[in-house]
Protein backbone atom coordinates (compact mmCIF):
# COMPACT_ATOMS: atom_id res chain seq x y z
CA UNK A 1 0.00 0.00 0.00
CA UNK A 2 1.19 3.37 -0.84
CA UNK A 3 0.20 6.27 1.55
CA UNK A 4 0.53 9.56 -0.06
CA UNK A 5 0.47 12.54 2.82
CA UNK A 6 -0.88 15.94 1.47
CA UNK A 7 0.00 19.15 3.44
CA UNK A 8 -2.13 22.05 2.41
CA UNK A 9 0.36 24.96 2.87
CA UNK A 10 -0.34 29.00 3.37
CA UNK A 11 2.68 30.71 5.33
CA UNK A 12 3.91 27.46 7.16
CA UNK A 13 7.66 28.02 6.57
CA UNK A 14 8.28 27.30 10.83
CA UNK A 15 6.39 24.32 10.61
CA UNK A 16 7.06 22.75 7.58
CA UNK A 17 10.71 20.93 7.82
CA UNK A 18 9.76 19.31 11.01
CA UNK A 19 6.49 18.26 10.17
CA UNK A 20 7.68 16.32 7.13
CA UNK A 21 10.66 14.76 8.93
CA UNK A 22 8.64 13.59 11.31
CA UNK A 23 5.93 12.59 9.09
CA UNK A 24 8.66 10.14 7.08
CA UNK A 25 10.39 8.99 10.15
CA UNK A 26 7.25 7.75 11.47
CA UNK A 27 5.95 5.60 8.95
CA UNK A 28 7.43 2.26 7.56
CA UNK A 29 7.50 1.45 3.78
CA UNK A 30 7.35 3.49 1.10
CA UNK A 31 5.39 6.89 1.34
CA UNK A 32 5.28 10.49 0.28
CA UNK A 33 4.43 13.86 1.61
CA UNK A 34 2.80 15.99 -0.64
CA UNK A 35 2.30 19.76 0.08
CA UNK A 36 -0.20 21.91 -1.66
CA UNK A 37 0.84 25.43 -1.39
CA UNK A 38 -0.73 28.14 -2.08
CA UNK A 39 1.88 31.18 -3.05
CA UNK A 40 2.94 31.55 0.29
CA UNK A 41 5.04 34.58 0.63
CA UNK A 42 7.19 33.14 3.08
CA UNK A 43 9.82 30.51 2.71
CA UNK A 44 7.74 27.32 2.46
CA UNK A 45 8.02 26.58 -1.34
CA UNK A 46 11.65 26.91 -1.11
CA UNK A 47 12.01 24.78 2.34
CA UNK A 48 10.07 21.98 0.45
CA UNK A 49 12.38 22.36 -2.50
CA UNK A 50 15.46 21.66 -0.13
CA UNK A 51 13.73 18.81 1.56
CA UNK A 52 12.66 17.05 -1.60
CA UNK A 53 16.54 17.45 -2.87
CA UNK A 54 17.18 15.84 0.32
CA UNK A 55 14.58 12.99 0.27
CA UNK A 56 14.17 12.38 -2.79
CA UNK A 57 17.66 10.92 -3.25
CA UNK A 58 16.43 7.56 -1.63
CA UNK A 59 13.27 5.38 -3.45
CA UNK A 60 11.66 4.76 -0.05
CA UNK A 61 10.62 8.23 0.71
CA UNK A 62 9.64 11.17 -1.36
CA UNK A 63 8.46 14.75 -1.08
CA UNK A 64 6.95 16.85 -3.77
CA UNK A 65 5.67 20.36 -4.16
CA UNK A 66 2.55 21.71 -5.71
CA UNK A 67 2.34 25.44 -6.47
CA UNK A 68 -0.89 26.93 -6.95
CA UNK A 69 -0.47 30.69 -8.39
CA UNK A 70 -4.03 32.03 -8.76
CA UNK A 71 -5.70 29.57 -6.46
CA UNK A 72 -6.38 30.08 -2.22
CA UNK A 73 -8.78 27.75 -0.18
CA UNK A 74 -7.92 24.62 2.52
CA UNK A 75 -10.78 22.79 0.87
CA UNK A 76 -9.60 23.29 -2.84
CA UNK A 77 -6.09 22.65 -1.90
CA UNK A 78 -7.04 19.18 0.02
CA UNK A 79 -8.78 18.00 -3.18
CA UNK A 80 -6.02 19.39 -5.84
CA UNK A 81 -3.21 17.05 -3.70
CA UNK A 82 -5.93 14.35 -3.60
CA UNK A 83 -6.08 14.22 -7.48
CA UNK A 84 -2.74 14.45 -7.97
CA UNK A 85 -1.33 11.33 -4.78
CA UNK A 86 -3.97 9.10 -7.34
CA UNK A 87 -3.45 10.24 -10.84
CA UNK A 88 0.17 11.18 -10.75
CA UNK A 89 1.28 9.15 -7.78
CA UNK A 90 -0.60 6.47 -7.86
CA UNK A 91 -1.19 6.50 -3.60
CA UNK A 92 -3.59 3.65 -2.39
CA UNK A 93 -3.82 5.20 0.88
CA UNK A 94 -4.23 9.56 1.19
CA UNK A 95 -3.93 10.92 4.54
CA UNK A 96 -3.91 14.81 5.32
CA UNK A 97 -3.58 17.36 8.19
CA UNK A 98 -3.15 20.78 9.06
CA UNK A 99 0.79 21.36 8.93
CA UNK A 100 0.91 23.57 12.03
CA UNK A 101 1.68 20.65 14.30
CA UNK A 102 -1.34 20.57 16.31
CA UNK A 103 -2.51 17.26 14.72
CA UNK A 104 1.01 15.39 15.90
CA UNK A 105 2.62 13.48 12.82
CA UNK A 106 3.47 10.43 15.37
CA UNK A 107 -0.01 9.56 15.30
CA UNK A 108 -0.46 9.29 11.56
CA UNK A 109 0.74 5.30 11.48
CA UNK A 110 -2.61 4.82 14.29
CA UNK A 111 -4.75 6.70 11.71
CA UNK A 112 -3.33 4.24 8.74
CA UNK A 113 -3.47 1.01 10.86
CA UNK A 114 -7.36 -0.23 10.46
CA UNK A 115 -7.41 0.78 6.45
CA UNK A 116 -3.97 -1.79 6.18
CA UNK A 117 -5.85 -4.09 8.14
CA UNK A 118 -9.23 -4.23 6.21
CA UNK A 119 -11.07 -2.90 9.23
CA UNK A 120 -12.13 0.81 7.50
CA UNK A 121 -12.14 2.62 4.67
CA UNK A 122 -12.01 6.16 6.42
CA UNK A 123 -10.29 6.75 9.71
CA UNK A 124 -10.38 10.19 11.41
CA UNK A 125 -8.32 11.52 14.42
CA UNK A 126 -10.92 12.69 17.05
CA UNK A 127 -10.74 15.11 20.16
CA UNK A 128 -14.10 13.98 21.10
CA UNK A 129 -13.56 10.89 22.20
CA UNK A 130 -11.84 8.85 25.32
CA UNK A 131 -8.22 9.95 25.39
CA UNK A 132 -8.57 12.60 22.63
CA UNK A 133 -8.53 15.78 23.89
CA UNK A 134 -8.41 19.96 22.37
CA UNK A 135 -5.83 21.94 24.69
CA UNK A 136 -4.92 24.26 21.49
CA UNK A 137 -8.19 25.98 21.09
CA UNK A 138 -9.71 28.46 23.88
CA UNK A 139 -13.32 28.34 25.29
CA UNK A 140 -14.92 29.92 22.58
CA UNK A 141 -13.58 27.71 19.53
CA UNK A 142 -14.00 24.42 21.96
CA UNK A 143 -17.43 25.90 22.63
CA UNK A 144 -17.89 26.09 18.80
CA UNK A 145 -16.73 22.56 18.13
CA UNK A 146 -18.70 21.34 20.84
CA UNK A 147 -21.78 22.69 19.71
CA UNK A 148 -21.15 22.06 16.28
CA UNK A 149 -20.22 17.92 16.43
CA UNK A 150 -23.54 17.87 18.37
CA UNK A 151 -26.07 19.26 15.98
CA UNK A 152 -24.51 16.92 13.37
CA UNK A 153 -24.65 13.98 15.74
CA UNK A 154 -28.38 14.76 16.61
CA UNK A 155 -29.02 15.20 12.43
CA UNK A 156 -26.43 13.32 11.29
CA UNK A 157 -26.23 10.41 13.51
CA UNK A 158 -23.73 9.88 16.59
CA UNK A 159 -21.66 7.17 15.21
CA UNK A 160 -19.08 10.26 14.41
CA UNK A 161 -17.89 12.12 17.44
CA UNK A 162 -15.86 14.74 15.46
CA UNK A 163 -16.98 15.42 12.48
CA UNK A 164 -14.93 18.93 12.20
CA UNK A 165 -11.90 16.39 12.41
CA UNK A 166 -9.65 17.18 9.51
CA UNK A 167 -7.31 14.98 10.52
CA UNK A 168 -8.24 12.35 7.70
CA UNK A 169 -6.92 9.49 6.33
CA UNK A 170 -8.80 7.66 3.41
CA UNK A 171 -8.76 4.71 0.53
CA UNK A 172 -9.06 6.01 -1.99
CA UNK A 173 -11.89 3.64 -3.43
CA UNK A 174 -13.67 6.18 -0.94
CA UNK A 175 -11.60 9.35 -2.61
CA UNK A 176 -12.35 8.15 -6.45
CA UNK A 177 -16.16 8.25 -5.49
CA UNK A 178 -16.32 11.09 -3.28
CA UNK A 179 -15.01 14.61 -3.36
CA UNK A 180 -14.59 17.50 -0.95
CA UNK A 181 -16.96 20.58 -1.29
CA UNK A 182 -16.98 23.63 0.88
CA UNK A 183 -14.86 26.66 2.06
CA UNK A 184 -13.23 25.16 5.14
CA UNK A 185 -13.66 22.67 8.22
CA UNK A 186 -17.25 22.16 7.07
CA UNK A 187 -15.68 20.08 4.28
CA UNK A 188 -15.26 17.17 6.56
CA UNK A 189 -18.69 17.84 7.92
CA UNK A 190 -19.80 16.88 4.17
CA UNK A 191 -17.13 14.81 3.21
CA UNK A 192 -17.76 12.27 6.82
CA UNK A 193 -21.72 12.37 5.67
CA UNK A 194 -21.82 11.13 2.12
CA UNK A 195 -19.29 8.68 2.88
CA UNK A 196 -20.93 7.05 5.52
CA UNK A 197 -23.88 7.25 3.48
CA UNK A 198 -22.27 5.31 0.50
CA UNK A 199 -21.79 2.65 3.03
CA UNK A 200 -17.55 3.16 4.27
CA UNK A 201 -16.83 2.09 7.36
CA UNK A 202 -15.45 5.02 9.28
CA UNK A 203 -13.37 4.91 12.55
CA UNK A 204 -12.72 6.84 14.90
CA UNK A 205 -9.04 6.94 17.19
CA UNK A 206 -8.41 9.77 19.64
CA UNK A 207 -5.81 12.23 19.18
CA UNK A 208 -4.67 15.44 21.67
CA UNK A 209 -4.73 18.64 19.22
CA UNK A 210 -2.08 20.59 20.72
CA UNK A 211 -1.95 24.61 20.16
CA UNK A 212 0.10 26.42 17.35
CA UNK A 213 3.56 27.20 18.63
CA UNK A 214 4.96 28.11 15.18
CA UNK A 215 3.45 30.76 12.37
CA UNK A 216 -0.15 32.54 12.44
CA UNK A 217 -3.04 31.00 12.48
CA UNK A 218 -5.34 31.91 9.02
CA UNK A 219 -8.39 31.96 10.88
CA UNK A 220 -9.87 34.95 12.35
CA UNK A 221 -9.79 34.75 16.11
CA UNK A 222 -13.22 37.35 17.01
CA UNK A 223 -16.53 36.16 18.21
CA UNK A 224 -17.85 37.65 14.79
CA UNK A 225 -15.80 35.38 12.69
CA UNK A 226 -16.66 32.40 14.95
CA UNK A 227 -20.24 33.43 14.26
CA UNK A 228 -19.96 33.35 10.77
CA UNK A 229 -17.84 29.78 10.96
CA UNK A 230 -20.26 28.51 13.06
CA UNK A 231 -23.28 29.46 10.67
CA UNK A 232 -21.64 27.40 7.35
CA UNK A 233 -20.65 24.66 9.29
CA UNK A 234 -24.36 24.46 10.87
CA UNK A 235 -25.70 25.35 7.21
CA UNK A 236 -23.80 22.32 5.84
CA UNK A 237 -25.55 20.10 8.87
CA UNK A 238 -29.05 21.33 7.92
CA UNK A 239 -28.60 21.06 4.18
CA UNK A 240 -27.21 17.17 4.29
CA UNK A 241 -29.70 16.30 6.94
CA UNK A 242 -32.55 17.79 4.07
CA UNK A 243 -31.43 15.90 1.21
CA UNK A 244 -31.65 12.75 2.87
CA UNK A 245 -34.77 13.65 3.63
CA UNK A 246 -36.17 13.81 0.01
CA UNK A 247 -34.33 10.90 -1.03
N1 LIG B 1 -3.03 25.56 0.59
C1 LIG B 1 -3.67 26.27 1.51
N2 LIG B 1 -3.55 25.96 2.82
C2 LIG B 1 -4.21 26.72 3.73
C3 LIG B 1 -5.02 27.81 3.37
N3 LIG B 1 -5.53 28.37 4.51
C4 LIG B 1 -5.06 27.63 5.52
N4 LIG B 1 -4.25 26.64 5.06
C5 LIG B 1 -3.56 25.60 5.81
O1 LIG B 1 -4.56 24.91 6.52
C6 LIG B 1 -4.08 24.46 7.77
C7 LIG B 1 -4.96 25.01 8.90
O2 LIG B 1 -4.79 26.39 8.98
P1 LIG B 1 -4.59 27.19 10.34
O3 LIG B 1 -4.04 28.52 10.01
O4 LIG B 1 -3.80 26.36 11.31
O5 LIG B 1 -6.10 27.36 10.79
P2 LIG B 1 -6.78 27.07 12.18
O6 LIG B 1 -6.32 25.70 12.63
O7 LIG B 1 -8.24 27.14 11.88
O8 LIG B 1 -6.29 28.14 13.09
C8 LIG B 1 -2.63 24.91 7.82
O9 LIG B 1 -1.81 23.88 7.34
C9 LIG B 1 -2.62 26.10 6.87
O10 LIG B 1 -1.33 26.39 6.36
C10 LIG B 1 -5.14 28.12 1.97
O11 LIG B 1 -5.81 29.06 1.55
N5 LIG B 1 -4.46 27.32 1.11
MG1 LIG C 1 -4.35 25.33 13.11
Amino acid sequence: MFVCTVLPTYNEEANIDLLVESLLNNQKGSNMVLIVDDNSYDGTAEKVRNLSIRYNRTNENKVALIQRRNDRGLTTAIQYGIDVAIRRYGANIVTWMDCDMSMPPEDVPELLAPILEGSADIVIGSRWISGGADIAHGFMAQTLSKTINYWAQLFLGNDISDYTSGFVAAHTKVLKTIRMQGDYGEYCIDFLCRSKRNGYKIVEIPYVCVPRTKGQSKTGLNLYDYLIRGRKYIGTVWRLFISNQSV
